[in-house]
């Protein structure tokens, strides 16, 4: 299927056109026939002489409605542009040419209506000045009229030359823009939209955006017909399972699970350079959402927005200025996931980093521009990534791409990070990853443990990064306390000092726990260390004694205290050199 959106000044006989050619009435509303007026999108479909099915989207041409011309336009790649023979080119012909020339919209017919009225020539000459500075310049042009029946067929056939022109199917990620939402008795609730890339098919689990409600397509149905799969573009109507109509609405997307993220900051391309107004609407699809500008430089810019969108590379949208009534520009989405600009001149620089980004998606330049980014979040930004084994200049590691000159400059940094903290730290283990992250200014503090891993010098564990050869160094005074303690240990291999007696030497942890790491005490419990040799030593003690033995009959065999000797049985149980026999009892295993 094609789509096709209307555009044209109001009265200009867009709506009676569609009923020419599909025999089906577009305006819906009671009050649209009464005034015989569009004020909302309307829905019909014919299929031409090639066999080609065409569905129309009309839009009201009068001023006060172009928000719904604009939902209606939007996901629409192409547009039937009625000018009326007998009152020519006026003002809502140039305004939706202005946003048509913003969305990048090039193919499409240009109508000459009411020909039995007026002259058809002069109108089409008229209109084709116009028309000469946009991309719809070229487009066939006909006329018609649907009360004397003239020009109907011609105008079949160069709707049918048209949507030749046009993708058979638009891939990716499916989105669905949705237009309009309503409930079906029995059925629940169904939304109607144009689905403006990839598939969608019954049983589909789809998410609601913004909103994020998960959903299942109950039902599809294509020109009122039920489908089980519908393919980009197309008008789709789908029942849906797991949400309520009023948690739906127009400018809502339905989106694939995992191809979409909630965007609300975006880095554009505008059509134009002069600096915009800093408060803005965006029109995407059949979205609008008030946005605030910031001129980059040129003819970029960064827009936040104030309600998410789900936003790729690469989409076209434009910029309206609601109170002056006018589309300012247009624009093309080169970074849904933008950095921050914090510094000073990161704005010139950000404008330099996008002066070549043209709105395709190009996985290593994005990777480079970013340094390191997650897969998935490339994918929902619309940059896919199938082919980033195949890419010299990007390493995968652990769902991430990163680029390679930043990989290798990053392993050089970390390196020398680590040996800068190690001398400024000599008595913690290893550099936090936090600070490692921080100080080579990583996406993501994981991302230290994938660069530490392919560094050979260094290693990575609980504690933090570390050179693998590192070897901290005590204050002389603490050396000389902790000789002191082996000397005293080696004396009296099973009499711990006590904490207080620690403290009163300036043994913190973190000392006692180095000279562990180091082989010259074992840690048996907080607060109780022995020296290494005492645990074969008690072993052989033990072994000397009768089996099996009582606590208190190890305690004397050792020459110690219960403070001590509880925790290295348990020790000597855990290390499976003793056995318990039951609850006060143990033996020596052989
Ligand atoms: N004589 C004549 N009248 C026409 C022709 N096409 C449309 N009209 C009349 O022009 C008026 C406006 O036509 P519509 O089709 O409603 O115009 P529209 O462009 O859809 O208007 P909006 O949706 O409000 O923007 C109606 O009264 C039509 O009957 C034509 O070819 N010849
Ligand atoms: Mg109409």
């Amino acid at each position: 299927m094609y789509v096709i959106a209307t555009a044209g000044h109001v009265d200009h006989g867009k709506t009676t056109l569609i009923r020419a050619l599909t025999g089906m009435e577009a305006d819906r509303w009671a009050e649209e026939k009464r005034r015989g007026m569009t004020i909302d999108l309307g829905y019909a479909w014919t299929t031409l002489d090639s066999g080609r099915q065409v569905a129309f989207v009309d839009v009201p041409g009068h001023q006060r409605f172009i928000s719904n011309m604009l939902a209606g336009v939007g996901p629409v790649p192409a547009v039937l542009f009625v000018v009326a023979a007998d009152e020519g080119w006026s003002a809502q012909s140039a305004e939706h040419l202005d946003a048509l020339d913003a969305l990048g919209v090039r193919h499409g017919v240009l109508a000459i209506s009411r020909a039995d009225l007026g002259d058809a020539e002069l109108a089409e000459a008229e209109a084709r000045d116009y028309l000469a500075a946009s991309p719809l310049a070229a487009m066939e042009a006909v006329a018609v009229s649907p009360v004397t029946g003239l020009g109907i067929d011609r105008l079949r056939g160069a709707l049918d030359r048209l949507v030749s022109a046009l993708p058979e199917r638009v891939d990716g990620p499916a989105r669905l823009w949705v237009d309009r939402v309503f409930t079906i008795r029995g059925a629940g609730t169904v939304v109607t939209g144009t689905l403006a890339s990839g598939r969608m098919r019954v049983d589909d689990q789809l998410e609601v955006r913004p909103s994020g409600v998960t959903v299942h397509v109950r039902a599809l149905q294509s020109t009122k017909t039920a489908v089980s799969e519908a393919t980009a573009v197309a008008r789709v109507a789908v029942n849906l399972r797991g949400v309520k109509t009023t948690e739906v609405r127009r400018g809502d997307a339905l989106t694939a699970v995992g191809g979409w993220a909630d965007v609300t900051v975006v880095d554009v391309r505008l059509t134009q350079t002069e600096p915009l107004p800093r408060e803005l609407m965006l029109h995407v699809g059949s979205a609008a959402v008030a946005v605030r500008t910031r001129h980059l430089g040129d003819d970029l810019a960064r827009l936040v927005l104030a309600a998410p969108l789900p936003l790729h590379v690469g989409d076209r949208g434009l910029l309206r200025d609601p109170g002056a009534g006018r589309v300012l520009a247009g624009l093309v989405i080169l970074d849904p996931m933008p950095p921050p600009l914090r510094r000073r001149g990161a704005a010139r620089q950000r404008a330099a980093e996008l002066a070549t980004a043209d709105g395709r998606p190009d996985l290593a330049g994005e990777v480079r521009r970013r340094g390191a980014a997650r897969r998935s979040d490339l994918v929902a930004a619309g940059v896919p990534a199938d082919d980033a084994r195949q890419l010299p200049s990007v390493i995968v590691a652990g769902g991430w791409l990163i680029d390679s000159d930043r990989w290798r400059s990053w392993h050089e940094q970390l390196e020398t990070a680590v040996a800068t903290w190690a001398t400024a730290h000599p008595l913690l283990p290893g550099m936090p990853r936090q600070s490692a992250a921080a100080t080579l200014g990583l996406p993501d503090d994981a991302m230290v443990d994938i660069i530490a891993r392919d560094t050979p010098s260094l290693l990575i564990d609980g504690s933090g990064v570390r050179r693998r050869d590192a070897t901290p160094t005590l204050p002389a005074e603490i050396e000389r306390e902790l000789d002191a303690l082996v000397e005293r240990l080696t004396a009296a291999p099973f009499d711990a000092p006590d904490a207080a007696a620690l403290a009163t030497a300036g043994l913190t942890e973190r000392h006692l726990a180095l000279a562990v790491r180091d082989g010259r005490l074992v840690r048996v419990a907080a607060g109780i260390y022995l020296r290494p040799e005492a645990v074969d030593d008690a072993v052989t003690r033990l072994a000397a004694i009768e089996q099996p033995f009582t606590l208190s009959q190890a305690r004397i065999a050792l020459g110690t205290t219960r403070r001590t000797a509880v925790p290295l049985m348990e020790l000597l149980d855990r290390s499976r050199r003793t056995v318990r026999i039951d609850s006060d009892r143990r033996a020596v295993r052989l």
